[in-house]
């Protein structure tokens, strides 16, 4: 075995557990990265030349590569993903578990010998700003140099690392063996106790890049529940106004729904002056603060996103942000080596390979992008990044919005009455299942506060830990929900999205701040037709507001319905409040 790199930590819990991992694995190599840019040059010459990558066209798209995932491992898999704590119970009804010795016995058997012939890259990294109270150490062990390109923009990778923890033992431990690529040897496990993820079998986004969604969301859900803070699947944005003053919004979409897009959002002419600058379009952890208001850091250092639909009418700052240093998966390739995907500017190639390298032309019927194709970009590329960015403590969060993705039942927008209600109307977000994770596809399913795919333990005792947090806080966010993909008899989205959310965005912000008006309605506050500014909107009269912003109640006795399957799922550690909270709505409706 030999050893590259250069090992740049005395720290002997991490030496001790890499030479065991080393030891089960047996890699002829272990690479230890330092993440500098001498390397990441290196190591992206070898992923040419291993053929992982494909050098994309330098003139177009400088800096950028693109590279095909194994067909049948294109998403997330929850089927295949498991938390494993000492009871079923900890875990609870939303999470597929298994007893840990049990678990890792049969992953230890799976990884026993499966680097063999391969190398074994040592990646440090740090998630959250250096130095911030809220900033975790992780170390990911992995056989795949496209997940040490993708974790060289995801998070902040190298010797900073090994600088945060010091001598310390407090950090998580990732383990990652792509094995055959095989969906009967796919397994993600998280073992929260002991601040270990073990994931084989897949090469894909959020399965193998174990800070993002194993460590950031579902072991930090976990710590977060145990020390009083917490770990969401969410947005930060901050909105300035022509005057200056800010105000930053936190928002929970499931998967697919609109976080990116929303966290980049570019306010339309009418909105001159306006700005809305990116904190996180994905994760945000959030702390009380010594004001007593709750402050959220982002994390991440990159943007891993959903590719189609990505234009510059959409979202013009994405655009600008994936132009370089970008890594393209699963979309099409044109003949001249640049990219595309379905709802990229522009009419499609006359000719390109798809997803799969398969020859494409207009008239295929199949997508030539995958419809969870992404690009991992470096959030330094986006021109809205926000100069709170790398701000330890990180920003004060006005207002937390959830939403989904639906058809039908959901308005445009509400505010919820209070924290506790607020906690309920997270609690039972619904939303059409997308491409982000295999299966399912378009089905409406509950997914509270968009984790359910990520909470690391009992969903009931997360729903505690919410209502419990409103204890801690003196200036708790208001909440709200918004439903940007209502529908209208012909299928057509009723309401415009994309940049012209900033008029919903506008009235939540100045609801946060007591100068826009509402009605109160049985779901919550709700904007009258003159609250959300209208002005310059082409082809969106206030019949389509009141179309958009409506509630039928033939529609809500459907979703109640719903809601209680849920419920009645997590009956057995479900908190009171969110049972009350149910027959407050019954008897409102
Ligand atoms: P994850 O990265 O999977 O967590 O997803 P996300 O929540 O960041 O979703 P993203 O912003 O990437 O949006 C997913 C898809 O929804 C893309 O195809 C977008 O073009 C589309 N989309 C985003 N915002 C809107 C909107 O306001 N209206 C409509 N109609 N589509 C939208
Ligand atoms: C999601 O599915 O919510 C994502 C993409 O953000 S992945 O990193 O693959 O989980
Ligand atoms: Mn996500």
């Amino acid at each position: 075995m030999s050893t590259l790199g250069t090992c740049n930590t005395t720290n002997r819990h991490v030496l001790n557990w890499v030479n065991e991992m080393v030891a089960l694995c047996q890699p002829d190599r272990v690479f230890w990265c330092n993440g500098s840019e001498e390397e990441k040059q290196a190591l992206t010459e070898q992923a040419v030349a291993e053929g992982v990558l494909i050098r994309l066209n330098q003139e177009k798209l400088p800096g950028c590569y693109y590279h095909r995932s194994n067909p049948n491992d294109v998403a997330r898999v929850e089927q295949c993903t498991y938390i494993c704590t000492d009871t079923e119970a900890e875990a609870g009804p939303t999470n597929n578990w298994a007893p840990p010795k049990e678990m890792k016995e049969r992953l230890y058997a799976l990884a026993r010998g499966g680097m063999k012939g391969r190398t074994m890259y040592v990646i440090p990294y740090l998630m959250g700003p250096p130095g911030s109270p809220l900033a975790k150490v992780g170390l990911e062990l992995t056989d795949s140099i496209y997940v040490v390109l993708n974790m060289r923009i995801m998070t902040r990778m190298g010797d900073v690392a090994f600088r945060q923890l010091g001598s310390s033992e407090d950090f998580n431990r990732g383990l990652h063996c792509l094995l055959d690529v095989h969906p009967d040897r796919r397994y993600i496990c998280h073992f929260p106790r002991e601040n270990l993820i073990i994931s084989v079998g897949s090469g894909y986004g959020g399965n193998v890049l174990l800070g993002k969604k194993c460590l950031a969301l579902r072991i930090g859900s976990y710590l977060a529940q145990q020390q009083g803070w917490m770990a969401e699947h969410m947005l930060i944005l901050g909105v300035e106004s022509p005057s200056g003053e800010k105000t930053f919004v936190a928002a929970a979409f499931p998967s697919a729904c609109g976080k990116t897009n929303f966290a980049m959002l570019v306010p339309p002419p009418r909105f001159e002056g306006w700005k809305i600058w990116t904190v996180g379009d994905d994760i945000a952890w959030m702390r009380p603060g010594a004001d007593g208001r709750l402050y959220a850091i982002n994390p991440e250092m990159g943007y891993f996103g959903v590719a189609p639909g990505t234009n510059a009418r959409t979202n013009p700052n994405a655009m600008r942000t994936i132009a370089r240093d970008t890594i393209y998966t699963n979309v099409a390739l044109t003949p001249d080596l640049d990219v595309w995907w379905e709802g990229k500017d522009g009419p499609p190639p006359q000719e390109c390979l798809d997803w799969q390298g398969r020859r494409w032309t207009p008239e295929s019927r199949e997508k030539a992008a995958h419809p969870n194709s992404r690009f991992t970009a470096p959030a330094r590329n986006n021109p809205a990044l926000a100069p709170e960015f790398d701000d330890p403590n990180g920003v004060p969060i006005s207002a937390i919005i959830f939403g989904g993705r639906r058809a039908t039942t959901m308005p445009l927008v509400f505010e919820a009455f209070n924290w506790v209600h607020g906690v309920f109307v997270g609690a039972t977000i619904g939303s059409e299942m997308t491409a982000a994770a295999v299966g399912g596809l378009g089905q409406v399913r509950r997914d509270p506060m968009a984790m359910l795919p990520f909470c690391g333990y009992n969903m009931g005792d997360y729903f505690r830990h919410w209502l419990r947090m409103r204890k801690r806080l003196k200036y708790p966010p208001r909440i709200f929900h918004v439903n940007c993909f209502r529908r209208d008899a012909e299928g057509r989205f009723l309401w415009p999205g994309f940049g012209e959310n900033m008029r919903v965005l506008k009235w939540i912000v100045d609801r946060c701040r007591g100068r826009a008006n509402a009605y109160e309605t049985p779901l919550g506050w709700v904007p009258g037709p003159e609250d959300i500014d209208l002005t310059g909107l082409e082809n969106f009269t206030a019949t389509d507001l009141e179309k958009v912003l409506d509630i039928d109640i033939e529609e809500w006795r459907r979703e109640l319905i719903l809601q209680e399957e849920l419920f009645l799922k997590l009956y057995s550690h479900l908190p009171k409040e969110m049972i009350f909270q149910r027959e407050l709505l019954v008897a409102r409706l």
